[in-house]
């Protein structure tokens, strides 16, 4: 019995490494001999390669690294290239956007410069693999909901660092790279601009992320608690109803009265993940454009006491 009682992967396929189907003409190769690890099998497939990587892959890559270089070198540049406090004052160093006294013009390398080339070279690097996302799954003739959900996220991260500051006429109004850096910035910009509790999309983004955080534990726990009955085997479970889908299930109808079926649930999962990224980015373009003060707009809104008792 205690065998079931799973947390950590149970099964691992060892056979001649799967060399994945074959590609339309016009793709490239695939890179590397597969091999196998014991240790990636305990969380994943034991089964490492081959590689797809491509044209977007490489040039998404390649603008990454430079994009991390910029950022790491301006972060050494100021504790005076100290190797030693480098690392050691890693989490609170930054690459600043610029001031804004210069708008959306082109600063001076030390005064934002840098800062902009990185967005530049991490913003495509983020697009680039984006399309090659969406072209592998074509390529494996599966549908592109991978990529759709990612454009989401990459949605939220544009509001934050391009599409916001060109509304509000400055880059000044963007995220700063750095690990506290930006944590700062996040508090700073509910602080200036009323409370983001007010902003009834930070809601909706809080609401979806703790749901999606529910759905997941509700769903892996359900699926883990049935794999004695093969319920991990979910495809085989969508078309003929087996043993493990029945009781999974049953289960729910039993505690709840309603269940979501082996189908549905991944699009529960699906959408509460897009929307999360989805409505935040909506919140996050209203605010200092058409909103300055979530928490007079929850006053004006009947949402917020008039003044704290
Ligand atoms: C677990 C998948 C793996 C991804 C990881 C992140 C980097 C950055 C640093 C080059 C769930 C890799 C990190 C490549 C390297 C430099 C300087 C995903 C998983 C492990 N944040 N944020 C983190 C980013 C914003 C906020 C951690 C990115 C907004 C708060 C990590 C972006 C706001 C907290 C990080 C981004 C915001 C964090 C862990 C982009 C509002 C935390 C992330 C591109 C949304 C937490 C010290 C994680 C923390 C944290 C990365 C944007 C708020 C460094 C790449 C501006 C409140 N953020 N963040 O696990 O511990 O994600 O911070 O938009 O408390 Mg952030
Ligand atoms: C950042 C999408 C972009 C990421 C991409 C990934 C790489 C790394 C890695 C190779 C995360 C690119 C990846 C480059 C490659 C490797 C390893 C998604 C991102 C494209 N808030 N808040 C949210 C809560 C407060 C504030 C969302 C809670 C305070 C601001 C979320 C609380 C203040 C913003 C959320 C709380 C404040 C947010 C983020 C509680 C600060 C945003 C959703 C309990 C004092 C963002 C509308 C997300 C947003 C956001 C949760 C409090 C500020 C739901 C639970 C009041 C400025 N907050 N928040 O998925 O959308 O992010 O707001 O107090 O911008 Mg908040």
């Amino acid at each position: 019995m205690a065998q079931y009682q799973n947390i950590f992967t149970q099964v691992q396929v060892r056979s001649h490494p799967e060399m994945g189907v074959a590609l339309p003409s016009g793709d490239s190769e695939r890179h590397g001999e597969p091999f196998f690890s014991y240790w990636m099998g305990k969380i994943g497939d034991a089964q490492i390669g081959p590689v797809y990587l491509g044209t977007t892959g490489f040039i998404s890559i390649v603008c990454g690294i430079i994009a991390i270089e910029i950022i790491g070198l301006n972060m050494w540049a100021s504790v005076n290239w100290d190797p030693i406090q480098f690392v050691r004052q890693l989490p609170y160093l930054s690459l600043e956007p610029p001031a804004a006294k210069y708008g959306l013009t082109i600063p001076p390398l030390k005064e934002g410069g840098w800062w902009l080339m990185a967005g530049f070279f991490l913003t495509t690097s983020i697009l680039l693999w984006w399309v090659r996302m969406y072209r592998r799954a074509r390529s494996l003739g599966m549908g592109t909901h991978v990529a759709w959900a990612f454009a989401s996220a990459i949605w939220l991260y544009l509001v934050l660092g391009f599409i916001r500051p060109l509304l509000m006429g400055s880059w000044s109004e963007a995220v700063p790279f750095g690990i506290f850096p930006h944590l700062d910035w996040t508090n700073n910009f509910s602080l200036n601009y009323g409370n983001l509790f007010y902003n009834p999309f930070h809601m909706l983004s809080i609401a979806f992320l703790y749901g999606s955080a529910l759905l997941f534990a509700m769903h892996g726990a359900t699926i883990l608690a049935v794999s004695r009955y093969g319920g991990e085997r979910e495809i085989e479970q969508i078309t003929d109803r087996g043993t493990a889908s029945e009781r999974a299930a049953l289960f729910w109808r039993w505690t709840m009265g309603f269940n979501a079926s082996m189908e549905s649930i991944h699009r529960w999962a699906w959408w509460f993940a897009v929307l999360c990224t989805l409505t935040g980015g909506i919140g996050i373009l209203l605010t200092g454009t058409v909103v300055d003060n979530w928490y007079d707009w929850g006053v004006k809104h009947g949402l917020a006491p008039a003044a704290y008792p």
